[in-house]
């Protein structure tokens, strides 16, 4: 599970720890991977530290990389035999308890299993409306790419065979988008959760990322459409 980081010292440990002992009440063999792009909070120090102590380890970037390209470099930092590869955010808005459900759906064969706040049972918690108007415009822009309901998530489970060789764009702040609108994952499913607002530090999304969003939707609306107009 690839959890990228930039300054979240004040709550990383607190994941990590909540994330591993998940891990051990359902047996599963993970691993954490934080990506943590140099935050002048001293993130990656701390994460270091637990490394002796949690199944995590820290791969440490020279400085505010994004975060979709973080969570690429992350999965080709994990080890080489995980066969699930996974995405959450260190603010503890993506419900640790909901990971065993996605890994139970790749094991049901399931290729992608995405956290998902607008199935049933999911719901946001404490947003403010501008974020709640800004998510659903997001997901509004990009409905016709694909039938998975919460398009934007950042929390999902990947079969590692369902990226290989997908040219996944690093662009911004949905790898979500990437691998939805791109993995070759066969069947999809949506587990619901419940996002809740981050407590400790702030949120990192910006004018500059959501204008990277709608140069990222562009590039693969194009992606798409193109090869149909060579087809012509
Ligand atoms: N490594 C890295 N992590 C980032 C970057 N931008 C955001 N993140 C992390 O990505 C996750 C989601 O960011 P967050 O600020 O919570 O976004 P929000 O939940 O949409 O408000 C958090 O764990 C952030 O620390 C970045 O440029 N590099
Ligand atoms: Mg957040």
């Amino acid at each position: 599970m690839v959890v990228p980081t930039y300054n979240e010292a004040a709550g990383i440990e607190r994941l990590i720890s909540s994330l591993s002992d998940v891990f051990a009440q359902n047996s599963l063999d993970g691993e954490i991977i934080v990506v943590d792009d140099n935050s002048p909070d001293g993130t990656g120090a701390v994460v270091d530290r637990l490394a002796q102590m949690y199944p995590v380890r820290c791969l440490h970037r020279p400085g505010k990389l994004g975060l979709s390209s973080g969570v690429i470099d992350g999965w080709k930092f994990a080890r080489p035999e995980s066969e699930a590869l996974g995405a959450m955010d260190a603010d503890f808005s993506h419900d640790v308890r909901v990971v065993p459900k996605l890994v139970a759906a790749l094991e049901a064969g399931f290729g992608l299993a995405v956290g998902s706040r607008y199935v049933p049972g999911g719901g946001i918690e404490n947003w403010p409306l501008k974020r709640k108007i800004t998510s659903l415009v997001a997901i509004a822009l990009a409905k016709p790419l694909t039938r998975v309901r919460d398009i934007t998530s950042g929390f999902f489970l990947v079969r590692r065979s369902a990226l290989e060789g997908v040219d996944l764009d690093p662009i911004g702040f949905k790898i979500g988008l990437e691998v939805i609108a791109k993995a070759h994952y066969g069947r999809v499913t949506e587990v619901p959760y419940v996002f809740t607002d981050r407590v400790a530090g702030e949120s990192k999304l910006n004018q500059k990322e959501i204008f990277n969003y709608l140069k990222q939707l562009r590039k693969i609306y194009a992606g798409r459409l193109l090869p149909r107009r060579n087809r012509a």
